[in-house]
């Protein structure tokens, strides 16, 4: 093992069964505010690799597109071992990606872990992603505790005084506990607050390699103001002999942060639904080695030597090298056939890693990110880990060499499967391969890797967005819609759903498909969101973001017909009649059916066309409305260009909602469509002399202006080898 110390990896692998004394955690922060600096220096100050590694070129920003571009692309893992009141702690730590192409990322590893160091940048203050990364930590039941980073910057370009500095951290704090407060499980909210003078805030600097927390103080005697003096003068790197770093964050970390033992007690019944009191469940909630084995896949990753690599975490048994495992919900077993622990970019191998720790396995060939794996075929899986922003931007690929065709195809579903924040859609009709993913920058770093990874030589189209169909009224009398045989009649309604069903359906809290374990429960959520309860009763199927309510009473055969029905639902969701894009936010309400006695003449071909041509025709007949993706932007500018960051986001049909000032610095907030962002960092930077700091956040979809739906859809179309003006009503009565 190139950088790992030979005394860590041989005690590595006895600490990892010591439960108490283990800590997963992830750092966590809006972009650039400083994780994997700091991630790096704490790495080399516990010496787990070489100061001379560390910081120059940082070792967990590993991947060369990552060195290229200054940001983080893939959660990064490494084990360290900390000592702490003369014990030795394992601390699996996770360095996530700040760039909001990347979020899925973090949530995924939210998952993996049971505490987070957020991190605040001390100029910058709390921003936009901290409060979406706080939110999915949360969500997790994950339990912050703050870093207040970059404080090196903040004394001298802002030149802070103690006392203004310590004004500035109090902000901070506040605002940090005020999005925990709103955010945070409501049996946490009291006890996960964060406080200095209990040692859950630290501030420092992750660059200069230094770091203090208020208990920190009071057993040093190093204070604020000598701090302030010493960074002044030139002298901040001396600091970290003093306030070292690893020892103030890491102690925060082993005292604030759960162990898998106590962690595990109240995370399992939130992420896994299976019965409790079951063996695996109960070997689950206690963190038991020696129970069945209980794994869930967090993160897939391509390594050019060793093959696949899925990382996960071991809530219960073990992965033992050599073992045949079940990928649950799925027939296939797999054979374990190396396990590790990783370590940055280099990975220490092992016999087993067992419960309570993050396990890399190779071998899991059928596994997905999200996958439960288990000794026991029967055991239920995990909840599914959802992370709310869907793709909103796509290219449609194509191989420079014909012949490549199927090794692109195959390509691009290796790349979906590493990514699950990526969607691939092969479409044999028009011969499209389209890629989707959060952004322009996560497509543009997907193309380098089938390019460089791959070696498939590809071109792409500019970037496109993504749109979603909806209706703006209410269908005005049932649409009826009939098989090619006219045997079948079924007469269908469609209207919005509300937004807080469709947030809802987002958020995993109502299921996608067509059978409901608690209907009760689903049915009583539905009520309360806004739905009639009789309406309600009759949910059928759920599809991303709509919803199907059966609204008959005692028609015959319609039971037995209604898995069809279903997939035709499914179909006219994925395939709206406008554009041919997703359907989002739909009520399909299916009203009545005339159906032919013998089954013979109501099979699939009779009963799916008649069904979807009833959905497009109610769509039709309710209006339809063609919805795209939209970006809130914040932007920061000096004065002296504040006038060109604000043209340059009118121009882009931006709707500016705040615009703040603190001292010499402007911060705009705006709502832009994604669509107008294309192009939009090259502008801003040059309209802004390079003076601007920016960042996105995806906010969901809105309705398209009304002058240019018309022409987007035509443009849609022709590219789907579609005609450009969709068809109406009368094309569906048929
Ligand atoms: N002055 C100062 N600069 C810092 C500090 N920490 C990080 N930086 C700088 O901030 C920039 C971003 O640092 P990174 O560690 O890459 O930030 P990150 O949060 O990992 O970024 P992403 O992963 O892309 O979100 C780099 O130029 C760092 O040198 C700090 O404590 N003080
Ligand atoms: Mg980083």
């Amino acid at each position: 093992m190139g950088h790992i110390r030979a005394e860590l990896a041989r005690a590595i692998p006895q600490m990892m069964h010591v439960r108490e004394n283990i800590r997963n955690i992830g750092i966590v922060a809006h972009i650039h505010h400083g994780k994997t600096t700091l991630s790096d220096n704490l790495l080399a100050a516990a010496g787990m690799i070489s100061e001379e590694l560390a910081g120059k070129q940082l070792y967990l920003n590993f991947d060369e597109q990552e060195q290229a571009r200054l940001l983080t692309i893939n959660n990064a893992d490494v084990t360290i071992v900390h000592a702490y009141e003369g014990k030795s702690y394992l601390i699996n730590l996770i360095d996530t990606p700040g760039h909001v192409d990347f979020g899925g990322d973090v949530t995924r590893a939210m998952r993996a872990v049971d505490g987070a160091v957020v991190l605040v940048c001390a100029v910058e203050g709390v921003m936009a992603q901290t409060e979406t990364v706080l939110r999915q930590a949360l969500r997790e039941k994950v339990k912050p505790i703050l870093f207040i980073n970059k404080v090196d910057r903040a004394i001298r370009e802002l030149k802070l005084t103690s006392d203004a500095m310590q004004k500035r951290f109090a902000t901070i704090i506040t605002e940090v506990n005020e999005l925990i407060r709103r955010m945070a499980p409501d049996e946490f909210i009291d006890k996960w607050m964060v406080n200095p003078t209990n040692g859950t805030v630290a501030f420092g600097s992750g660059h200069d390699n230094w770091a203090i927390s208020i208990p920190y103080m009071q057993r040093t005697g190093v204070k604020f103001p000598q701090i302030v003096d010493m960074v002044n003068t030139g002298r901040g790197k001396e600091l970290a002999n003093v306030a070292k770093i690893n020892d103030v964050v890491f102690d925060m970390v082993v005292k604030h942060l759960p162990s898998p033992l106590e962690a595990q007690r109240y995370r399992i019944p939130h992420i896994w639904k299976g019965p409790l009191e079951s063996r695996v469940g109960q070997a689950e909630v206690s963190c038991d080695p020696e129970g069945p084995l209980a794994f869930m896949i967090t993160d897939i990753t391509m390594d050019p030597n060793a093959g696949e690599i899925a990382t996960g975490r071991v809530f219960s048994g073990r992965v033992a090298k050599g073992t045949e495992v079940n990928i649950v919900g799925t027939k296939a077993k797999n054979r374990i056939q190396h396990v590790s622990l990783f370590m940055g970019p280099e990975r220490l191998m092992v016999e087993e890693v067992t419960a309570g720790n993050i396990a890399a396995v190779i071998g899991l060939t059928d596994a997905f990110v999200g996958s439960t794996i288990s000794t026991d075929p029967e055991m239920v899986e995990f909840e599914e880990i959802r992370h709310v922003s869907e793709p909103v931007v796509t290219v449609a690929i194509e191989p420079k060499h014909m012949g490549d065709l199927p090794k692109l195809i195959e390509t691009m579903r290796k790349v979906a499967k590493e990514d699950a924040s990526l969607r691939v859609e092969i479409n044999n009709e028009t011969g499209e391969h389209l890629l989707s993913g959060m952004g322009e920058l996560h497509l543009e770093i997907t193309q380098y890797r089938i390019i460089n990874d791959y070696h498939v030589e590809i071109t792409a189209s500019p970037p496109i967005v993504v749109y979603r169909e909806t209706v703006a009224g209410k269908t005005p009398h049932a649409f009826e819609g009939k098989s090619p045989n006219k045997h079948n009649r079924f007469y269908i309604e469609t209207e919005r759903l509300p937004e807080a069903v469709v947030k809802a359906i987002q958020e995993g809290e109502i299921h996608q498909g067509k059978s409901f374990k608690d209907i009760k429960s689903v049915v009583q959520k539905l009520v309360d969101l806004g739905i009639d309860r009789d309406e309600a009763k009759g949910i059928t199927a759920v599809q991303d973001t709509n919803i199907l309510f059966d609204a008959t009473k005692g028609i015959q055969y319609l039971h037995e017909t209604m898995d069809l029905v279903i997939d035709a639902f499914k179909e006219a969701m994925d395939r709206g009649p406008l554009a041919a894009e997703k359907c989002r936010g739909l009520l399909v309400r299916v009203i009545d059916a005339k159906l032919h006695e013998d089954s013979i003449h109501r099979g699939p071909g009779q009963t799916i066309p008649a069904v979807r041509s009833a959905i497009y025709g109610a769509m039709c007949t309710a209006g339809r409305v063609l919805m795209e993706p939209i970006s809130k932007v914040t932007v920061n500018v000096p004065q002296e260009v504040l006038a060109g960051a604000t043209r340059e986001m009118q121009r882009r049909r931006g709707e500016i909602m705040d615009m703040t000032q603190v001292g010499d610095l402007n911060t705009i907030v705006a709502k832009v469509p994604v669509k107008e962002l294309f192009g939009f960092a090259s502008d801003l930077r040059s309209a802004t002399a390079g003076k601007v700091l920016w960042s996105t956040e995806t906010l969901g979809y809105e309705q398209l202006p009304k002058e240019l739906q018309t022409p987007v859809v035509a443009e849609v179309r022709t590219r789907r080898g579609l005609k450009p003006e969709p068809y109406d009503a009368s094309y569906y009565a048929g």
